[in-house]
C-alpha cells in the first residue's frame, strides 16, 4: 500500500492527490490512508496535507526501501522481489537463508545499515547507516561450477557502468572485485555460493557501494584507501537511483553470461572497464606473492602475469597490489 501511495504522490500532475483517490486505489478507509501518510512522515517523507485538496509530496528522504527502488525500475528479473531491512548483520547472510528457503532468482536483499558486513576471507566491510548501498542478489544460473566465480567479474562490469551512467563517476575495476577511483576503493563485491558436485544451487552476489559516506566518516584504517561517490562528486547522490541503475546494467550482462555459458563474451567489456591490465602488480596468492606485469585476462576471468624473467603465470585467485598506481 505504501508503494501505491508513494507512486500516486510522485505521479500527481497538480501535486495533490485526494484522500478519496487513495482510498479507492488501495481499497481501504480514509483513516487507514491517514495512518499510512503518518507512517511515511515518520519515515522522513515531507507530505503536506491540505483540506479539500488532499496530500502533496514536498520532499522525499534518501531511502533504499522496496518502494523507493521499484519507482521506475525497468528490469524484468533482478529486483522483482525486494527484501529491505533497516539494520541487518549482513545482506549476504540473509540472502543465503532466503535462497535456501527457495527465494526466486533475482531477489534483491538490501539494508540501510549492516552491523557485520563482510568482505572476502573473513574481512570486515564498513557499512554505516543512511549513506551506502549494501545489497545482495540471489542468482541461480544453470552453469557448470567452474564458471561460478566469474560472476564477480560480470558484476564488476555492471557496477562500473552503472556508476558512470547514474553519477558520471568514471572509476575502474581492479581485478577481481574492487571498483577504484584515483586508487581508492568505492565499491566491493563478495560472491558466495551454494553448490554440490557440478551443480550451482545458487549464487549470492553482495555489492557494497560507498555513496554518501563523508570522507572523514571512514574509520582511520580506511581513510587512505576508501572513498565514496559523494566525496568524488562533491554532492549527495540519491541511493535508490544508483541501485536501479546497477540492476539495469547487471541484468543484460547476467543474461549474456548464462546464455553464452560464462564470462567469455563479456571479456571485452571487462577490459574496457578495467584499471589492472598494463600495471605492475603483486598478486598475493595462496602459493605466495607473485610480481609481474598484468598482461591479460582470459575467457575464464583468469589473470595472466608476466614476471621479470619473462615467465608467465596464471592467477586464479588473489588479492592484488598495484605497484605503479598512477592513473587508477
Ligand atoms: C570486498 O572484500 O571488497 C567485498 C565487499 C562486499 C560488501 C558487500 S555489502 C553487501 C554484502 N553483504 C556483506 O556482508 N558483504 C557484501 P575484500 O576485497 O575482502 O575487501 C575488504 C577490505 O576492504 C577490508 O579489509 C578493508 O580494507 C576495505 N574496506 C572495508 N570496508 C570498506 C568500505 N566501506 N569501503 C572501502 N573499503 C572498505
Amino acid at each position: 500500500m505504501n508503494e501505491t501511495i508513494l507512486h500516486m504522490l510522485r505521479d500527481a500532475p497538480g501535486g495533490f492527490v485526494s484522500g478519496e483517490a487513495m482510498c479507492q486505489a488501495c481499497g481501504v478507509s480514509r483513516t487507514s490512508i491517514w495512518k499510512h501518510i503518518k507512517d511515511m512522515q515518520d519515515a522522513g517523507y515531507n507530505i503536506e496535507a491540505v483540506r479539500n485538496k488532499g496530500y502533496r509530496l514536498v520532499d522525499a528522504p534518501d531511502l533504499v526501501t522496496a518502494a523507493e527502488i521499484r519507482e521506475g525500475l525497468s528490469t524484468t528479473l533482478l529486483g522483482q522481489s525486494i527484501v529491505y531491512r533497516e539494520t541487518i548483520d549482513s545482506t549476504n547472510s540473509l540472502a543465503q537463508q532466503l535462497a535456501l528457503g527457495g527465494a526466486p532468482e533475482g531477489t534483491l536483499v538490501i539494508a540501510d545499515e549492516q552491523t557485520s558486513g563482510r568482505g572476502r576471507r573473513g574481512r570486515q566491510w564498513f557499512s554505516p547507516p543512511h549513506s551506502g548501498i549494501w545489497m545482495s542478489l540471489i542468482l541461480r544460473p544453470e552453469l557448470p561450477l567452474a564458471h561460478a566465480a566469474q560472476i564477480t567479474l560480470v558484476a564488476a562490469v555492471a557496477l562500473n557502468q552503472a556508476l558512470s551512467r547514474a553519477t558520471g563517476v568514471q572509476a575502474g575495476i581492479k581485478w577481481p572485485n574492487d571498483i577504484l577511483f584515483n586508487g581508492k576503493k568505492c565499491c566491493g563485491i563478495l560472491t558466495e555460493m551454494h553448490a554440490e558436485f557440478d551443480q550451482i544451487h545458487h549464487l549470492v552476489v553482495g555489492i557494497g557501494i560507498n555513496v554518501n559516506v563523508a570522507q572523514d566518516e571512514f574509520p582511520a584504517e580506511l581513510e587512505g584507501i576508501a572513498t565514496s561517490l559523494q566525496a568524488i562528486r562533491g554532492e549527495r547522490i540519491p541511493r535508490a537511483q544508483v541501485v536501479r541503475t546497477v540492476l539495469e546494467e547487471f541484468e543484460p550482462l547476467y543474461r549474456q553470461y548464462v546464455l553464452n555459458g560464462g564470462f567469455g563474451t563479456l571479456r571485452d567489456a571487462w577490459k574496457a572497464n578495467n584499471i589492472t591490465l598494463g600495471r605492475h602488480i603483486v598478486a598475493h596468492t595462496a602459493r605466495g606473492d607473485i610480481e609481474g606485469l598484468a598482461l591479460d585476462i582470459d575467457e575464464f576471468g583468469v589473470l595472466l602475469l608476466e614476471k621479470a624473467d619473462g615467465e608467465r603465470e596464471k592467477i586464479y585467485s588473489a588479492d592484488i597490489t598495484v605497484i605503479n598506481q598512477t592513473i587508477s
